[in-house]
């Protein structure tokens, strides 16, 4: 039986062999993947986002325990789609053209993925032709950006505006997030939704999706 408390150290200690092998252990051992996530992984990267704000953690620590969660998160992916629990969404995340910051972004793919959405993932600096035609292509109902640059917020704006000129987008609901976003910022651009963090991510895309 596989000690799940090693896969919580694993990640606060971005250790991603160990994270993979604990993971490889537990499922073979008959944990549920969403055990394993909700449990131990997503309160590990918690832990991992307090020390940062406190300093005790930098980005180095940052990205590693990223890449931990990651490693994970590739070994639960396919059996959370095969277990055949209806996606309770699809949709299209990405950092918005200009900005290469991608933690949060993965951290909020990870939480949707876990929370039974079906994600696409477009990375970082992602232009609003791409959100546009990916949202089209994959029939996506929900579309969820992030930035964390002042000065790329605005591509958040040109976004929301490629989906108008689309003529798209009263089907797609958009989610906006990342450290310098607001409530207010999200209100003025048109957005449909905003959240500070990965976890009440999950409640706002599943309240847009229902509405
Ligand atoms: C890591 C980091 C980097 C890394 C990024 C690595 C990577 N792969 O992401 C590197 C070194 C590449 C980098 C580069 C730069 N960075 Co930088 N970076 C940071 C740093 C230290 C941490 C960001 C982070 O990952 N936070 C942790 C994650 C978990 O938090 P988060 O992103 O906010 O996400 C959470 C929420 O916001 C929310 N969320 C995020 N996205 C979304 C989306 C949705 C839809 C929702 C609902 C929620 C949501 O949920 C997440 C989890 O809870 C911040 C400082 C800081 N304290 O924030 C500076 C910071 C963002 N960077 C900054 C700057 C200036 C830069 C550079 C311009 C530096 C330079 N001169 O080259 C470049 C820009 C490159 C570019 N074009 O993007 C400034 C931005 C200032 C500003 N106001 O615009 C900051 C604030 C540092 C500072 N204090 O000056 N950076």
């Amino acid at each position: 039986m596989a000690d799940l408390k090693k896969l919580y150290e694993a990640i606060l200690n971005g250790d991603a062999k160990t994270s993979a092998a604990v993971t490889r252990e537990a499922l073979a051992g008959g944990s549920e993947p969403m055990e394993l996530i909700t449990g131990y992984m997503i309160p590990a990267m918690n832990e991992v986002g307090k020390l940062f704000e406190c300093e005790d953690y930098f980005v180095p620590e940052l990205l590693l325990s990223g890449r931990a969660m990651k490693s994970s998160m590739e070994l639960l992916r396919p059996l959370l789609a095969q277990q055949g629990v209806e996606p309770v969404g699809r949709v299209v995340i990405g950092t918005v053209k200009g900005d290469l910051h991608d933690i949060g972004k993965n951290l909020v793919a990870c939480m949707l993925e876990g929370g039974g959405f079906e994600v696409i993932d477009l990375g970082a600096d992602v232009s609003p032709e791409v959100f546009v035609e990916t949202a089209r292509a994959r029939n996506a109902k929900l579309v969820a950006l992030s930035a964390l640059l002042t000065v790329t917020m605005n591509s958040m704006r040109t976004t929301i505006q490629a989906f108008q000129n689309a003529g798209m987008r009263d089907q797609v609901k958009v989610m906006v997030g990342g450290a310098p976003v607001t409530q207010q910022f999200a209100d003025e651009i048109g957005a449909d939704g905003f959240s500070e963090n990965a976890s009440a991510a999950v409640a706002l895309a599943r309240r847009l999706v229902a509405a």
